[in-house]
């Protein structure tokens, strides 16, 4: 992150990079969560500024962590994508209740059009159902500002607090100026951070339902001053303008309205939940026509109507899906609804040029299997010209969809299903697959293919257990697949190099698929575009090894650098 500055010190930042930054000028203690765009740069650009920032396997554990940290007071940041937030659902059900000691704040970034995921689902459903506080900025400085009032409500409340952000907030830039200059060396006393420290509190941090029961009394209590707090102190503002009109608002749908309906009074909303009823009671109160305006489910809109407010809403047969735009905002409120211009279809994404991926999906079309296929770059196996995947829905479900249609399929079908899964989505989602094929296995056997190409491609080549690195480069324990598939019961297990052993990968695909037993197929050959990268840090580990080696033996033989030089190891 090397953000350029303007004259008067203003930081042109994303609005990821701004958490970023906030996050280390509230004196974030950890920031982890899993990648997933838009959100990824958010723990990188955090990793970068000097914070302790790490990938976690999954978004559940990566929201875990964090609690456990939250509950040894420390400040802490999670961050994940919209779909992410599933994955973590459990466990953000239930530590609502428990609350925490420390500030934790729960980045969420949700992807309205679908730039780069499977669905458009709402987060805003999520902090209505967990109970969680949700905060929403429109842009970079926002975000900044919003972070740290965040913290304090977390801290407040003693919960976790929701972060909504949207591709464009994500990735948009626009100035920023910051609370302190980069760089600046911080103490706890600028940044407000408590010291962690453990407390025993059985009582709140277990639960079972006899400390869950009024845990929830707690928590909708909790809420009902936050609700309180938010309509006299939160972060909303009415521009007052021309009463003729009145847009309801939040995020980024905010600088569309600005641009589409300039005239307009407003309320802008950056805390969404829970909302501010008073506030926005008298806001529809003061316009002759008010009008709600927002991406995604009609979720403000439905909470205005559900309290008795007179407030008009998209047309969500058309504006439901996608992005808003200030074209679209000028549409909704002239009520048209009429089709919409198609934007031209753009090229469409493709596997790099000598990406292993396309040599494992050739040798899968050429056996015509049927493939259980999951999320990452392998995933564009799905187009043509290759078309050489049957489904994918979410990251891991390819181990057990392949598992359903060999326990039903006619023989001969299910002899042909391979299960297909990349190395960053085997470790998040795909290992407890792994032990239902051992534990349920189909009478026809059942073929899993894992795709190591050493890194987490789709998202911008992020490291994770598999790579044998951590977020910042440095080194750690590397998990191993084979050992893995063997460890959960799999009595097959063949690694090959998918490019230089395409002929073997085929031989043993098709001498799997024959068998009735289990066989899992790892096939190794980096990313072509992470190769060179991990070359170079490969070489550097050797050459370190070698150094380290080198000078242990060179201390092994010289006389003790202490003592009294005669080489007797004493240490006088
Ligand atoms: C629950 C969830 N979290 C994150 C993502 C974003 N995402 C999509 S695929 C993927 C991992 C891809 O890595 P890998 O499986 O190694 O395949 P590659 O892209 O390297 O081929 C991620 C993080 C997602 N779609 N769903
Ligand atoms: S980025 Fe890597 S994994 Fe993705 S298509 Fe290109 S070579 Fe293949």
């Amino acid at each position: 992150m090397n953000p350029s500055q303007d004259p008067s010190g203003r930081l042109l930042l994303s609005g990821n990079e701004a958490v970023a930054l906030a996050a280390l000028h509230c004196g974030v203690a950890l920031g982890t969560g899993y990648p997933g765009t838009p959100s990824t740069e958010i723990l990188e650009a955090f990793g970068a500024l000097g914070g302790k920032a790490q990938w976690a396997p999954n978004e559940k554990v990566a929201a875990e962590v964090a609690l456990g940290a939250a509950f040894a007071k420390a400040r802490v940041l999670c961050t994940m994508k919209h779909v992410g937030l599933n994955v973590a659902a459990d466990v953000l059900f239930t530590m609502t209740y428990s609350g925490v000691d420390g500030g934790y704040v729960l980045v969420v970034a949700d992807d309205p059009g679908m730039a780069s995921s499977q669905n458009e689902q709402d987060s805003r459903r999520y902090a209505e159902a967990a109970v969680a506080p949700m905060f929403e900025p429109a842009d970079s400085q926002e975000a900044y500002d919003l972070l740290r009032i965040a913290f304090e409500a977390s801290e407040r409340w003693h919960i976790p607090v929701l972060f909504r952000m949207t591709t464009r907030v994500s990735h948009s830039k626009s100035p920023v100026r910051a609370r302190f200059a980069l760089g600046a060396a911080l103490t706890a006393s600028d940044t407000g951070a408590p010291s962690p420290d453990f407390v025993r509190n059985v009582a709140a941090r277990v639960m079972v339902p006899g400390h869950a029961r009024p845990a929830h009394r707690r928590l909708r209590a909790k809420m009902a001053e936050a609700e309180t707090w938010n309509a006299v102190s939160g972060p909303n503002r009415i521009e007052r303008r021309d009463n003729a009109l009145g847009i309801i608002v939040a995020g980024i749908s905010y600088h569309h309205v600005r641009e589409a309906a300039p005239a307009a009074s407003i309320l802008k909303l950056g805390m969404t939940y829970p909302l501010p009823m008073q506030l926005l009671r008298e806001f529809a109160g003061s316009v002759r026509r008010c009008v709600v305006i927002e991406e995604n489910d009609p979720w403000l809109a439905v909470a205005c109507r559900a309290a008795g407010l007179p407030v008009e809403a998209k047309d969500d047969t058309v504006f439901r899906f996608g992005e808003l735009t200030v074209e679209r905002v000028k549409r909704i409120l002239a009520g048209d609804s009429s089709a919409e211009p198609v934007p031209p279809r753009g090229k469409p994404p493709e596997l790099c040029t000598g990406c292993p991926h396309r040599s494992s999906f050739e040798v899968m079309k050429g056996l015509d299997c049927i493939v259980a296929g999951d999320i990452g770059c392998y995933t564009l196996a799905a187009l043509p010209p290759l078309a050489a995947m049957d489904m994918m829905i979410d990251m891991g479900a390819a181990v057990g969809m392949g598992l359903g249609l060999r326990h039903v399929l006619p023989r001969e079908q299910a002899k042909r299903v391979v299960s297909v899964i990349g190395d960053s989505t085997f470790l998040h989602g795909g290992l407890p697959g792994l032990v239902e094929m051992a534990y349920n296995p189909p009478d026809t056997g059942h073929v899993l293919v894992i795709l190591d190409n050493g890194t987490t491609a789709m998202t911008g080549q992020q490291e994770h257990p598999g790579t044998g690195r951590q977020l910042d480069g440095d080194g750690t324990y590397k998990v191993s697949y084979e050992d893995m598939a063997r460890a959960a019961g799999v009595k097959n297990v063949i690694t090959v190099n998918p490019i230089r052993e395409k002929a073997r990968f085929s031989e043993a695909l098709a001498e799997a698929l024959r068998k009735d037993e289990l066989t899992v197929i790892i096939a190794r050959s980096p990313c072509i575009l992470s190769a060179g990268r991990i070359a170079a840090w490969e070489k550097e580990q050797k050459e370190k090894a070698l150094a380290a080696a080198a000078a242990a033996g060179a201390a092994a033989e010289a006389p003790p650098s202490t003592g009294c030089g005669c080489g007797c190891g004493c240490q006088s």
